[in-house]
This record gives C-alpha cells, structure tokens and sequence, in this order.
C-alpha cells in the first residue's frame, strides 16, 4: 500500500511538471514497481540540453516528492526511443463519453452505382440485404458487446451496450474496427450471395459515431431508421412499379408521386398493380434487427453419465447465445416487452 501511494505521489508529481520536463505526457510515462525498485523509463535524449531530465528544471515539489523516495531504490533507464517520438504529442483521445450508449452507423460508398453494376434487382435485392446482414451478424459476433443491430439497404447500425469498456470506449478504434470487420466480410461472403455475380471492384463503408444518453433517445434513434426505412421502400415499391409494370418513364413515374401521401401511394399499388403493400416482405417493410437469443444446441462430446461411468461419445445439449434476425417492428412497445434484457444495462 505505502509503495503504491508513493508510485501515486510520484505520478502526480509528473503529471504537474511533466509540461515543463518531459517531452512525453505524463500518461505516457510509464511507471513500474518491481519489488520495491521503481524503474521509471522516459525520454532524455528529446531535451534540449541532452541532460537528464529529473534534474534539469525539477520544481520543489517534485524535489520533495522525490526525496521521500530516497531509502528506495530508484533507477533510470532510458527507452530506445527517437528524437521523432515527441509526435505522439499530436495523437488525440477520442473517448465516448461513459453510461450512454454507442451506435455506430456505417453505410455503403456510392451503392447507387455499385447496386447497378452488380445488377441488384429494383427496388429490393433479397441477396444483397441477405449479405448485408451476414457481414453484421460477423461483426456482432467479433464484438458481443453489441447488444442489438438494426439494417436497411446498404446501411447497418450496431448498438453497443452502455457499459462497455472495449477499447477503453474510443470512439475511432471501436468504429473503424466495426466498420472495417464489416467490410471485409462483405466480400469474404459475396460469392456465397452472388454465385453468378463476381465482385467488379472493391465496395467501400463510411462510418459514424452517435453517442446516445437515455433508452428514450436509443428507441427514438432505431424507431426513425425502421420509419426511414417504410417511407422509402412504400416510395419505392410505388416507383418501380410504375415504371417496370406501368411502363411510364422514370422522369414521370417520380413526378406522379412527388407530393403524394402513404395512403395515396397505397392506393396506386392497390388499383392499378393489384399489389397489397401490407403483403410485401417484412424484410423489406421493415428492414433487419439483430439480438441475441440462447438457443439450445446439441454437440458431440465424450464424457461420461451418471448411469454409465464409460466415456463415450454423446450428444449433449447445451445453451449458447447466438445472433438472430428479425423483420419487426422495433417502434411500438411490443418489441421491447419482449427483450428487456436488451434495455437494462446491470452495470449502469
Ligand atoms: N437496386 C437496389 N439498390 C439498392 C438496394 N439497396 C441499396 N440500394 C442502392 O443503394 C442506395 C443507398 O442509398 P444512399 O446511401 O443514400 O446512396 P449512395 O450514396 O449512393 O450509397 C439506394 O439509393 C439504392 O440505389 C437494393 O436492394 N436494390
Ligand atoms: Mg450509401
């Protein structure tokens, strides 16, 4: 206890004269007790007059501090480090901030071209959305602590829990990571969604940190992505029909429906196409949400009963969390009496 509060002392001594001394910050300082003996690495060479930097501008304090030291121990040893270290300087912490929750958005580059020449059909392609989901089923289960995903076209949003310390809760490192697992399981799993179809080039996701502070505003924020979600697919179900079945141009199928409401576009779905939108795909109307579900599991494992003491392979059941999806409405209240586990976060 008494060398920790040493250790202690001497940390925050650094932490206020670090500025003047050190030409790394005091949290890059790194300190180690080893046995009673503190050996404390840092830079010399950086100063300007090459001497060692406990010694050069030492304030009082920090001369007292380290006097209190003086029946241990204390030696120096210098890193092996460049006169270009101090650009680490520049680096800056992007922690999320704690007890609110992390979504990350990411959305697909330019997919209205990439759509196009990989000839995904109008206005849903089932094995596009398929594979979408694929590469985030992928990603939650490289990072469990998402606790649930929401997906329409080319875009996913993850939901980490409030509590989570994943990489210290920095912002970049938690989106680049998720956004680039993603993408590469894009294309690590394409050819099992396009047999047919080879990749023509290299698609690409931008990403997005929103940090979010209560339930309220969590359910608000995956409610207006599903309401996104309806309003362009009933947008577009309504526009493609018109052009592929009505034959009408896009220029005129866009200006018939330019200021109609839902209803109306219902209505044309209804009369002229004899198609009741309520019946089209819930993945479609509804795009994806993923959660975990315990599912029961029967594996092959050799062990023994309590019938019969001979190990022998056997087929046991066994409990495990896995990734599933849905095509429901995640706005009313429904949903969420259904998983509120989703919701209650124990730590916070
Ligand atoms: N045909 C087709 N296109 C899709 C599908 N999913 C997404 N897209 C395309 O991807 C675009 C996604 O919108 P947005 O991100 O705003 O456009 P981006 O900037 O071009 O990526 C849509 O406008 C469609 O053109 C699909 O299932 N079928
Ligand atoms: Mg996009």
């Amino acid at each position: 206890m008494k060398n920790l509060r040493i250790l202690q002392s001497l940390s925050s001594a650094f932490s206020l004269h670090t500025p003047l001394i050190l030409t790394t910050p005091a949290n890059n300082l790194f300190l180690q007790l080893r046995t009673l003996r503190f050996s404390c690495n840092t830079t010399q060479r950086s100063n300007k007059n090459g001497s060692f930097p406990f010694s050069i501008q030492r304030g009082k304090r920090l001369t007292n501090r380290l006097q209190a030291l003086k029946h241990l121990s204390f030696s120096t040893s210098a890193m092996a480090k460049s006169k270009f270290e101090y650009v680490r300087q520049f680096e800056t912490q992007d922690p999320c901030l704690p007890n609110t929750w992390i979504v990350i958005r990411l959305d697909g580059r330019n997919f209205h071209r990439f759509s196009t020449d990989h000839g995904f059909t109008k206005p849903n392609d089932e094995r596009a959305l398929q594979l979408m989901t694929r590469a985030a089923e992928t990603v939650m289960n490289d990072f469990r602590d998402i606790i649930i995903s929401y997906g329409q076209s080319d875009e996913f949003s993850f939901v980490l829990k409030k509590s989570t310390m994943l990489y210290s809760r920095r912002a970049s490192k938690l989106m680049t990571h998720i956004v680039s697992q993603f993408s590469s399981s894009y294309v690590f799993h394409w050819a099992e969604h396009f047999p047919d179809k080879p990749l023509q080039y290299p698609p690409g996701f931008d990403g997005r940190v929103i940090l979010y502070p209560s339930n309220k505003n969590l359910r608000d924020y995956l409610s207006w992505r599903q309401a996104d979600c309806h309003i362009n697919n009933l947008y577009n179900t309504c526009f493609w029909a018109l052009v592929q079945q009505g034959g009408m141009t896009n220029t005129q199928a866009e200006e018939k429906i330019r200021h109609t409401f839902s209803a109306d576009k219902n209505e044309i779905l209804f009369s002229e196409f004899g198609i009741n939108y309520n019946n089209e795909p819930e993945m479609y109307k509804k795009g994806t949400i993923l959660v975990w579900k315990r599912v029961e599991e029967t594996v092959m494992k050799t062990c023994r009963t309590a019938e019969d003491p001979v190990e022998r392979p056997r087929k046991v059941t066994k409990l495990r969390k896995k990734v599933v999806p849905l095509h429901t409405d995640i706005i009313g209240d429904v949903f969420w009496e259904e998983h509120p586990d989703i919701l209650e976060d124990e730590y916070v």
